[in-house]
C-alpha cells in the first residue's frame, strides 16, 4: 500500500513516516520545509539537532534498505500537488501539512492570514486532487481536539445526536475553537465531510489532542533520524515544554490557574493510530471522525507531575503560574469520548514516570541548546495595547 506523508519533514510526520515504512508500507514524504523557515524567522531552534529531510531520508535507506520518495514543494500550489500525486499513486494520504501553532496564528492579522490561506487552501487543493484523479484514496487529515473547544457538556467523536422539538438528527459537534489555527482545522474539517458527501471521497478526520514524547521506535534508531522537540513560546506545547524547562532550571510556565485541560498522547501512539487508520479506511462518502488522545489531563496536573520526576532525578524544580497570554477558561468541564482508536485496537502509552524520567533525560541531554530567551510566551491574545 502506497501512503503519502504530507507534512512528513514535521514533529508528528517525520516519526509517522518512518513507522509506516518500518511496517513495509511504499511511503512519500511530501513537505515545502516552510517550517524550518518559519523557526528562522522566529529566530528558534528545535532542542534536538535535526538533520535535512534530504539526509534524514538516506540515513534511513542506510539503515534499514527501506526507501522514501521525497517530493519538496507546497500543497497550496495546485500543479505541482497535482503531478506529485500523479507521480506518487497513493492509495492513502496522511495530511499533516499545516501551520499548527495556536500562538503563531494569532501573532497579528498577517499570521492569522497565512495560517487561514496555507491551511484551508492547502487541503481544498488536495480534495479537489483526489476527486480529479485519486476518488478512491483514503484521506486521513490531521484535525485537532481544540476544534471542539471546552463546552459544559461532554464531547463525542465528531458526531452529536440531538433532539429538537420533537425530531431528532446526528449532527456535526458544536465547535468553538480557541484561535485562529483551531479554526483553520474546523474550516478543513466541513470542507472533507462536504467532499464526502458531495464527492464520494472517504476520509478520516483525527481529532489529535497535545503530543508528547519524542522517541519513537525508529525515530531512535540513529542520531541522524532524531525528531523535532520544539520548547519555544510559540511552537513549543505543554508538557514538551515543561519537561525542557525543569531541565535548565526555569520556573515551568503554567499560564494563570492551569485549570485548563485537554487530551494528551505520547508520539508512540500518534504514529500507531496512523497506521491503524490507514489500515481500515472509511467508507466510499464516509466522513469519520476519531479523537486521538489517551489521557485527559490540567496544564496545572501536568507540571506537578514534571516537578515530582525532575526532583526525583535531583532537578530543583519551580511551578510559576504566569499570566495567561490566552483568552481561555482557566476552569471548565472536560470529558471527551476516545473509544473508537480503542476498539480498533489501540494500546495506549499512558504517561508513566519513565516516559517522564526518559524526556527528562533527553531534556538534560540536548540543554546547552536551550535559549532562554524563547521560553517566555511573547505571543498574547488580545492583541496588541
Ligand atoms: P510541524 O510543524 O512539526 O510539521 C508540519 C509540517 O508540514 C512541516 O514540516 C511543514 O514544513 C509542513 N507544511 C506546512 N504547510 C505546508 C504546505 N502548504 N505544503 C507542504 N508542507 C507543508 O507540526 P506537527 O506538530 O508535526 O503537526 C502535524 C499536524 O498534526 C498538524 O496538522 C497539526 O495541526 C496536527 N496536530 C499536532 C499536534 C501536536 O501536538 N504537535 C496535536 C494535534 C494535532
Ligand atoms: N499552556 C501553559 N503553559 C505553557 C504552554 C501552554 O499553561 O507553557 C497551556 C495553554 O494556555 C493551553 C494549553 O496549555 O491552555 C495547551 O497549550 P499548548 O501550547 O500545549 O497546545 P495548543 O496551543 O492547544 O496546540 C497544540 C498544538 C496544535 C494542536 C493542539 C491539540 O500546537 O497543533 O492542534 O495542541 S489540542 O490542544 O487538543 O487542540
Amino acid at each position: 500500500m502506497r501512503v503519502l506523508v504530507i507534512g512528513g519533514d514535521g514533529y508528528c510526520g517525520w516519526a509517522t513516516a518512518l513507522h509506516l515504512s518500518n511496517r513495509g508500507y511504499d511511503v512519500g514524504i511530501l513537505d515545502n520545509l516552510v517550517r524550518r523557515h518559519w523557526d528562522l524567522e522566529l529566530g528558534v531552534e528545535t532542542l534536538t539537532p535535526i538533520a535535512s529531510i534530504q539526509k534524514r531520508i538516506q540515513r534511513w535507506h542506510d539503515l534499514t534498505g527501506k526507501h522514501i520518495d521525497l517530493f519538496v514543494g507546497d500543497i497550496t500550489n495546485y500543479s505541482f500537488l497535482e503531478s506529485t500525486l500523479q507521480q506518487f499513486q497513493p492509495d492513502a494520504i496522511a495530511h499533516f501539512g499545516e501551520q499548527r501553532s495556536a500562538p503563531f496564528s494569532m501573532i497579528d492579522r498577517e499570521h492569522a492570514v497565512l495560517t487561514q490561506v496555507n491551511n484551508v487552501v492547502g487541503t481544498l487543493n488536495l480534495i479537489y486532487a483526489m476527486r480529479e484523479h485519486f476518488p478512491d484514496c483514503h484521506l486521513v487529515k490531521l484535525g485537532t481536539m481544540g476544534e471542539y473547544g471546552t463546552p459544559n457538556i461532554d464531547i463525542e467523536e465528531g458526531y452529536i445526536t440531538i433532539e429538537h422539538n420533537g425530531r431528532k438528527d446526528t449532527l456535526p459537534y458544536p465547535k468553538q475553537p480557541g484561535s485562529f489555527y483551531h479554526l483553520s482545522k474546523v474550516h478543513d474539517t466541513h470542507n472533507i465531510h462536504f467532499a464526502c458527501r458531495i464527492w464520494g471521497l472517504r476520509a478520516t478526520d483525527l481529532n489529535q489532542g497535545i503530543v508528547y514524547g519524542v522517541l519513537t521506535e525508529e525515530t531512535g534508531m540513529d542520531e541522524m533520524l532524531i525528531n523535532r522537540l520544539d520548547y519555544d513560546g510559540v511552537f513549543g506545547t505543554a508538557l514538551n515544554r515543561f519537561c525542557i524547562q525543569a531541565a535548565i532550571a526555569h520556573p515551568l510556565t503554567v499560564y494563570g490557574a492551569g485549570g485548563q485541560t485537554r487530551g494528551f498522547l505520547d508520539i508512540r501512539d500518534t504514529v500507531r493510530c496512523l497506521e491503524i487508520a490507514i489500515a481500515n479506511p472509511a467508507e466510499r462518502g464516509e466522513f469519520r471522525v476519531f479523537n486521538q488522545f489517551t489521557e485527559q489531563f490540567s496544564v496545572g496536573e501536568l507540571a506537578l507531575m514534571v516537578k515530582k520526576a525532575g526532583t526525583a532525578m535531583g532537578l530543583n524544580v519551580e511551578i510559576n503560574n504566569i499570566s495567561n497570554p490566552r483568552i481561555e477558561k482557566e476552569e471548565h468541564y472536560f470529558n471527551a469520548k476516545n473509544t473508537k482508536l480503542l476498539d480498533l485496537g489501540l494500546q495506549p502509552h499512558y504517561l508513566s514516570d519513565s516516559l517522564l524520567d526518559s524526556l527528562l533525560n533527553f531534556a538534560v541531554k540536548y540543554q546547552s541548546r536551550v535559549d532562554n530567551q524563547h521560553i517566555l510566551p511573547k505571543v498574547s491574545w488580545g492583541g496588541k495595547s
